[in-house]
């Protein structure tokens, strides 16, 4: 039977905007993420497209890697990570995403994260675009809904290439594309909130520019891997999607053939776009009934086709159910809920916890797409209470951890092709849905609270060395 591959790739994540801080340092221009509040699962986090005086921002100083990059990188080294998965902050970069030429400094600090990386024989696996689009490119031009918008992502990923090719092998282009054929993916995502305020996750839903945007998206994702592939054959370039897997509430037909429609719009429309290189059939249909028309220019298809990805990455927290009966109970997740599965449990924020789901999402997408998957996104937001010596007996974090494990072990001997394995949070830091510091993922403690408080000091918790045999072990001992 198959097992993990030898050169499996055993890590952790994170996204700039939830972990540097430093969010105007060294010419750091605005993300859209630095002008969100801080939020909880009830009270919402809020978008202000002015900084007000007084209110936290929690990207704005998050957990400060960007001055404890050296202590960070070296604890995961100490846990036996193979690859880091971090992204590159664009307004670092280009601080408004306009200007001619990339800002120094923020490039310089990128090569002191991966030549830090290098010293402890880390792969790095960067993230061109995590929730981080400059708010200029928003106030200007509607963020994405803007055609503009494709050639400051392709400078920026000049820029980045080029100064990176030695240093870095593995690229995904959007994090979580898919969030924009979500109402509630506006706002971090396609960036078509102009002039909004309010509600982060509450923005006005306008499909017809969310799917404009995602269309740019496709074209900008589609050239930078052309790009690559041309220019840096050594580049391995991934797409990213949030897998929310979908289960029929009932085997009512109704039920399945509404869990068949939403399957195709939110978890395979992007990435069939990005893998296959084209629109998928069912897109057709959909868009007739939502009266969207997407405006593509000469050579938009060709250049779909020509800039389709090496291997597939996802997300994967949860699972959720579906059905046409109006009444069916909630659930929540990250950027869309469903309906409750009465045979799993939930995170304490409301989370559906489906190990098993994970297996079958695997065999799912490799029997789609046939090409390498990784997951590059899963792990427990949960509540920490740290002892005086700073440790956690996060046992509960362990258990799901260990149980999505489990069943990545069933995919490979199923025979799915699985790379690597990238748990969320592998050091605490700032939610995407809330901005809380309480919702911890972490084996790394970060003594940081949702006041602004806190040391900034980093302890192990009892999950670290854990999975610090998991990865010795190459997954043999979980
Ligand atoms: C994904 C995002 C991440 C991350 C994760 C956990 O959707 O790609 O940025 O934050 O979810 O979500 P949360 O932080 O809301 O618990």
């Amino acid at each position: 039977m198959k097992t993990f591959r030898k050169d499996f790739l055993w890590g952790g994540a994170t996204a700039a905007n939830q972990f540097e801080g430093a969010w105007d340092v060294d010419g750091k221009g605005a993300s859209v993420s630095d002008m969100c509040t801080n939020g909880s699962h009830t009270s919402p986090k809020r978008i202000t497209p002015v900084l007000e005086e007084g209110t936290l921002y929690p990207s704005h100083e998050a957990i400060d890697f960007y001055h404890h990059y050296a202590e960070d990188i070296a604890l995961f080294a100490e846990m036996g990570f193979k690859t880091f998965r971090l992204s590159i902050a664009w307004t670092r970069i280009f601080p408004t995403g306009l200007e001619d030429g990339p800002n120094e400094a923020g490039l310089a600090f990128y090569d002191r994260v991966f030549d830090e990386c290098k010293k402890h024989g880390i792969e790095p696996l960067v993230t061109i675009s995590h929730y981080e689009m400059p708010y200029a490119l928003i106030e200007k031009y509607n963020g994405w809904e803007d055609r503009i918008c494709i050639d400051a992502f392709l400078k920026y990923c000049e820029a980045i290439f080029a100064r990176y090719k030695d240093k870095v092998k593995y690229w995904l282009t959007f994090n979580e594309i898919n969030s924009g054929t979500m109402a509630m993916g506006s706002v971090l995502s396609t960036g078509t909130i102009k002039g909004y305020s309010g509600a982060a996750m509450g923005a006005p839903d306008k499909p017809q520019e969310r799917f404009q945007a995602l269309h740019h998206q496709f074209v900008a994702s589609a050239k930078a891997v052309k790009l690559a592939h041309e220019k840096y054959p050594q580049f391995k370039m991934g797409n990213m999607c949030l897998f929310a897997t979908m289960y029929p509430s009932t085997c009512n037909p109704d039920d399945i053939i509404e869990t068949q429609k939403q399957m195709q719009m939110m978890n395979w429309f992007c990435s069939d776009i990005q893998v296959r290189g084209a629109y998928p059939y069912y897109a057709d249909r959909f868009f007739e009934e939502k009266g969207i028309s997407i405006k593509m220019e000469d050579g938009d298809r060709e250049i779909l086709k020509e800039g389709t990805v090496d291997f597939y990455t996802f997300s994967y927290y949860m699972s959720n159910c579906v059905t046409t009966k109006k009444d069916a109970a909630e659930t929540s997740g990250n950027l869309m809920g469903g309906v409750k599965n009465p045979y799993l449990k939930s995170s304490d924020w409301g989370w559906q916890i489906d190990p098993k789901g994970l297996r079958y999402t695997l065999n799912e997408i490799y029997g789609r797409y046939q090409i390498p998957l990784m997951v590059v996104e899963n792990g427990l937001g949960a509540f920490d209470e740290k002892k005086e010596d700073g440790s956690v007996d996060d046992d509960y974090r362990i258990d799901y951890l260990r149980q999505h494990i489990a069943q990545m072990k069933e995919a490979v001997a199923d025979g799915v092709d699985l790379m690597g394995y990238t748990p969320w949070g592998c050091i605490d830091l700032v939610s995407a849905s809330t901005g809380e510091m309480a919702k911890r993922y972490g084996f790394i403690y970060v003594d940081k609270y949702d006041d602004g408080t806190g040391t900034l000091a980093r302890s192990r918790k009892k999950s670290f060395y854990w999975y610090q045999k998991v990865i010795r072990t190459n997954g043999e001992e979980i």
